[in-house]
């Protein structure tokens, strides 16, 4: 099978490919297809935009993710809005910059947040498969870590024996990570041939 990858992130293509079977050949998003401007009201509605878009354009079964970071100090803040926290063009840097200094005041246990996606297949026949995952944890008072991209480095998975996710290479974030969850409970939905 071979599904065109609708993330114009390489950070999260890697981890895309990473997590896919072999029968799966992921493809990268053609350079030539424009931005997909991301502006429905939820995960879903963003996942199902890129991927449409890319299928639209290509002919060919389309892939995305859509991710965001909730902290419950903010509110949810800043959910769909991550990666464009700090501004529009904001670096990985300049949004955990902005995040630390939103929760300065808050003390550790009030620090809970959680990274969400939504993985979706748009496929030309119009149909569509749909995927969630989750990892609850806790936004650290620095940055830990250099491993991973976004807001890895300040993010304490409870599951992870005390690493953050910039702590962990790819195979280790993906056992627990919401786009490993979500990605094997896309892939369980599939069908592969013999
Ligand atoms: P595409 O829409 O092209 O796939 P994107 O970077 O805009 O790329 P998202 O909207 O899904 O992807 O993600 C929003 C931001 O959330 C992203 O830019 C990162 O800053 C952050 N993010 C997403 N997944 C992450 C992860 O696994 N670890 C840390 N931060 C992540």
């Amino acid at each position: 099978m071979r599904l065109i990858s609708a993330t114009a992130n390489p950070d999260k293509f890697v981890e895309i490919l990473g997590l896919l079977p072999k029968q799966v050949e992921l493809v990268p998003r053609p350079e030539d297809i424009p931005d997909v401007a991301e502006d429905a009201e939820d995960l879903l509605g963003n996942a199902r935009l890129k991927a449409r878009a890319i299928m639209k354009a290509t002919g060919q079964p389309a892939i995305a993710d859509d991710t965001g970071l909730e902290v419950d100090a903010l509110n949810g803040a800043p959910g769909i809005h991550s990666a464009r926290f700090a501004g529009g063009s904001a670096t990985y840097q300049e949004n955990i910059v902005k995040l630390l200094e939103a929760l300065t005041d808050i003390p550790t246990q009030d620090r809970t947040a959680r990274f969400r996606t939504v993985a979706l297949i748009a496929w030309p026949d119009g149909s569509e498969t749909i995927a969630h995952g989750v990892v609850e944890g806790k936004i650290m008072k620095d940055p830990v870590g250099k491993l991973g991209f976004g807001y890895d480095s300040i993010f304490l998975p409870n599951e992870g024996l005390g690493k953050t996710f910039g702590e962990m290479n790819n195979e280790e974030k993906s056992r627990i990570s919401h786009r490993g969850r979500a990605l094997r409970s896309l892939i369980n939905k599939l069908e592969f041939g013999p």
